[in-house]
């Protein structure tokens, strides 16, 4: 993570789970960090589920939201497009000069931004947020020194939300089970199994199988089964 030095405002990510590396070039999980992925290849970020920050602005004025994510893995924000699919464009520049009103505090998400595609799956993705007194420019790529503001960076996973939300969005509690196969079809954990209340839950998977080693890299199933619906979730295991 990158923090800039400024005061008097602050930006603080809620959502989605960050990582950040070692000095050893290895991945682990931020401090306190669910490590819960933004959401798969070519469907929509929403903010406040997905992805969320808390903004306090104490400038004395309305301030300035930006978020660049690098998806293209380049080191380089902003610019062209990426393609998603067919017909789906995602920018790099997923929230534009979005208007915090002086004094807001809390959840940006309660400002409804423009949500966004997500244009890469299974890969780890550098977002930089940002909050400014100036309107950055169309083609901004994320540089620049700004006397009143700050910029953060993070390190966010694409790819599986494990989740009971049903499609339809009517409420229902029920059993839950969460199980990982490997690509042959074997059962590698079972990560829950027990009663849940409607909503989103979030299950973390540690690598571990059921026997206890640590399993190897490569590409794993995650079966969630609630209320008798079945939904299946590829995940990469990376080491
Ligand atoms: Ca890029």
């Amino acid at each position: 993570m990158n923090t800039a030095d400024r005061t008097g405002r602050g930006a603080d990510l809620m959502l989605a789970g960050p990582y950040t590396l070692t000095s050893h070039g290895g991945l682990v999980l931020c401090a306190n960090s669910s490590g819960q992925p933004l959401g798969p290849s070519c469907t929509t970020a929403v903010w406040g589920s997905d992805i969320d920050i808390v903004v306090n602005n104490s400038l004395g004025e309305d301030a300035l939201v930006d978020v660049l994510a690098d998806w293209g893995d380049d080191g380089t924000w902003g610019g062209a497009s990426a393609a998603c699919g067919i017909g789906m464009i995602g920018s790099e520049r997923v929230l534009e000069n979005f208007v915090v009103p002086d004094g807001f505090s809390g959840p940006l998400s309660l400002l409804s931004p423009p949500d966004f595609t997500i244009v890469t799956g299974n890969k780890l993705v550098w977002f930089r947020f940002t909050i400014t007194k100036t309107n950055l420019p169309q083609n901004w790529t994320g540089d620049g020194v700004y006397d009143f503001g700050e910029m953060e960076d993070y390190l966010l996973a694409t790819g599986t939300t494990v989740s009971n939300v049903p499609q339809t969005g009517e409420a229902r509690n029920g059993r839950m089970v969460v199980v990982v196969h490997d690509l042959a079809g074997r059962v590698v954990a079972t990560l829950l199994d027990e009663s849940r209340s409607h909503g989103r839950h979030v299950v973390t998977w540690e690598g571990r199988g059921d026997d206890g080693p640590l399993a190897a890299a490569g590409v794993y199933f995650a079966r969630v089964i609630s209320d008798g619906d079945t939904a299946v979730r590829r995940m990469v295991m990376l080491k």
